[in-house]
């Protein structure tokens, strides 16, 4: 299912995991896709000299994906029960084609690209991650959303019988899972949709077929297993504002200056993390991207859209 574009032969397809690391010096803006995105050279975006890919083994064995239970472990051990082949995907409201169509038909014709991102849990643990994905505009512009569709909001499979944390009776959650964004945020050239990692097509465990990737944002924005795309004038529920409101916001944008009710968000635990090697650094606002994304919230309160 992976798509490749002929001309960009990646580092992760011909190279052991071990070699694969040891390039991670050589990655240029060039490597992070940003060449293509018109920002300046040198953007905050380029990893930092101390941002090491996080090994493949952690990147898809601890996870978040509530579908499938709530220990880290869960979606390793039980997303293989989900089918994800035939997949479509519902796309409806202001737009001018909504309808349902193949998952395969949606992404045709559009190159896959690898961009490594840092990705920051609002639990305040981080990776970073070689994802290979399509960006987002990409997608959405095929749908020829109108002028009155100021967000998108994002689904996630409904499906219990593969999806055994959807019948937990411990589960407060109301599914399927949600997200949204606004437009201004999903057309921004650093908002990807995942259709991989590690160069390979995406675990199950990670969002398979295809997930969000908002690097700026905390992880729960970036919704997997997505089946319904729908343009709206309302900003969108999402399921972690729905259940806890005082302690997740629509916006979800990393800020170290903005505590969770329960923690602080100064810093986080970069994996891999052990007792004896924490591997805690600062966070970084806007997961440090904030040269490309801040002008996205000018003038707006980020104390009061958390
Ligand atoms: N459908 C769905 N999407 C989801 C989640 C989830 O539970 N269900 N968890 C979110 C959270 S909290 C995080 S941190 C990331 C984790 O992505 P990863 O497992 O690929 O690291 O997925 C996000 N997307
Ligand atoms: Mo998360």
């Amino acid at each position: 299912m992976l798509i490749r574009n002929p001309d960009s032969i990646l580092g992760s397809e011909i190279t052991p995991e071990s070699v694969y690391q040891s390039r991670r010096q050589f990655m240029t803006a060039g490597a992070l896709g940003l060449a293509s995105l018109g920002l300046p050279f040198g953007a905050s975006a380029s990893l930092q000299q101390d941002d090491e890919i996080t090994p493949e083994n952690i990147v898809t064995q601890y996870n978040n994906f509530y579908e499938f239970g709530t220990g880290k472990e869960d979606p390793a051990a039980y997303a293989h029960e989900m089918t994800i082949d035939p997949w479509s995907v519902e796309v409806s409201g202001a737009a001018n084609k909504t309808g349902t169509f193949a998952f395969e038909d949606i992404i045709k014709g559009l190159d896959v690209e690898e961009r490594v991102y840092r990705f920051r849990c609002v639990e305040a643990w981080s990776m970073v991650v070689p994802w290979m994905g399509i960006p987002l505009k990409d997608i959405l512009a095929q749908f020829e959303p109108m002028g009155n569709a100021k967000f998108v909001e994002f689904k996630t499979l409904y499906r219990p019988d593969e999806m055994r944390g959807q019948k937990g009776f411990f589960s407060s959650i109301d599914w399927p899972y949600l997200e949204g964004l606004r437009m201004d945020e999903a057309n921004h050239p650093l908002s990807l949709m995942v259709t991989g990692l590690y160069g390979k097509d995406l675990p199950n465990q990670n969002g398979a077929p295809w997930r969000l990737m908002v690097p700026w944002k905390y992880g729960f924005k970036s919704i997997k297993s997505i089946v319904s795309i729908r343009f709206t004038e309302r900003e969108p529920i999402n399921t972690w504002k729905q259940l806890q409101a005082s302690e997740y916001g629509f916006y979800a944008n990393v800020n170290p200056a903005v505590s969770h009710p329960r923690w602080s968000q100064a810093s986080e635990r970069r994996l891999p993390s052990s007792l004896f090697n924490v591997n805690r650094r600062p966070t970084l606002p806007f997961n440090g991207y904030a040269d490309e994304v801040a002008h996205l919230y000018a003038g707006m309160d980020l104390r009061k859209y958390y």
